[in-house]
């Protein structure tokens, strides 16, 4: 397969993970310099593990963002807590992503714990060092220097860029020697119906509140490619009582549609196409209880 002149090729797979909004998703777009993987405010956000490929010089470098790691509650939780540590076990390199902004939580703690269990090293980054002063930064490097193996450590934006040139850098040198093992112009692994989903869903998580987001998950149900070029896609929102439909759709409808518009601008970007979007609201009470919503995103229900 491809690489770069006569530079012997390389190719790994590099896990992302850390407590849940420390900054994963950004940093997987950044990486891989498109917008891949959603990203809100809101802890939780993403739900499952997403490839985001991206080639360095001779080395092609697999980036696999994952869900948060916390202490799970729901079934769902934990299918999501399995899906990442699964991720970090499948994985060449672990890079372990702390919000540098903030106290250091129970749950890098819990991760902290368990890697140090599995007796793996990993690279650490603290990120958001935008909304850091240094001195608390390099405080905090030492205190987790002490509680882990990590080798090396990074401090880094993922937002801003600051650093991730430096870890693009370290992985091209360190990953494995071999065959790259996707196309060369293959971005991700996730399919346009999932993206499209997860598009919808970054939306609800947007402009939804309380429990609301958590409640919630987005499926595409049908895909049309219309001869003009453009795509009709169908969504259903699963919530899970009559209460939450009325929320989601507000008003008169405007939450919904507000939703469906900002999601299908989104889309029309990642696609380069236009995008006829319909999107359903259906009260499924027991979802996160379906075997078959857990499958829709790719996690294990018996996790
Ligand atoms: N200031 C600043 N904010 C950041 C940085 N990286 C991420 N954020 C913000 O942190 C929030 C969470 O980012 P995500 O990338 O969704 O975090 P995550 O780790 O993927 O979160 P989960 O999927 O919920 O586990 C968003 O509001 C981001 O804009 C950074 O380097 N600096
Ligand atoms: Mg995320």
């Amino acid at each position: 397969m491809a690489g770069a002149g006569d530079e012997p090729t390389r190719c790994g797979y590099v896990a992302l993970i850390g407590a849940p909004n420390s900054g994963k998703s950004t940093l997987l777009n950044r990486l891989v310099g498109q917008k891949l993987a959603i990203v809100t405010p809101k802890a939780q956000t993403t739900r499952t593990r997403l490839l985001g490929i991206a080639i360095e010089g001779a080395v092609q470098i697999i980036y696999m963002d994952t869900p948060g790691i916390f202490a799970p509650r729901r079934r769902l939780d934990r299918a999501m807590v399995a899906a990442a540590w699964s991720s970090a076990a499948d994985a060449d390199e672990v890079l372990l992503l702390v919000d540098a902004s903030r106290e250091m939580g129970e749950d890098t703690r819990r991760i902290l714990g368990a890697l140090s269990e599995r007796g793996r090293r990993s690279i650490l980054a603290l990120n958001k060092i935008d909304l850091v002063r240094r001195d608390r930064l390099l405080g905090l490097a030492d205190a987790l220097s002490r509680e882990g193996r990590f080798d090396p450590i990074f401090m880094i934006s993922g937002l801003a860029g600051d650093g991730v040139e430096d870890i693009k850098r370290h992985l091209a040198a360190s990953l494995p020697l071999g065959p790259w093992l996707f196309p060369e112009d293959q971005l991700s692994d996730a399919p346009e119906r999932l993206i499209a989903a997860e598009a919808a869903r970054e939306q609800v998580f947007m402009q939804l509140h309380d429990e609301l987001p958590y409640a919630c998950t987005v499926e595409t149900e049908r895909w049309e490619d219309k001869p003009d070029g453009s795509v009709r896609i169908e969504q259903a929102i699963y919530v899970q009582r009559p209460g939450q439909r009325a929320i989601v759709l507000g008003e008169g409808g405007q939450r919904i549609k507000a939703i469906g518009s900002r999601a299908r601008i989104e889309l029309e970007r990642m696609f380069g196409r236009r995008v006829h979007l319909f999107l359903f609201v259906k009260v499924r009470q027991g979802w996160v209880e379906d075997r078959e919503r857990f499958e829709a995103l790719g996690l294990d229900y018996d996790a």
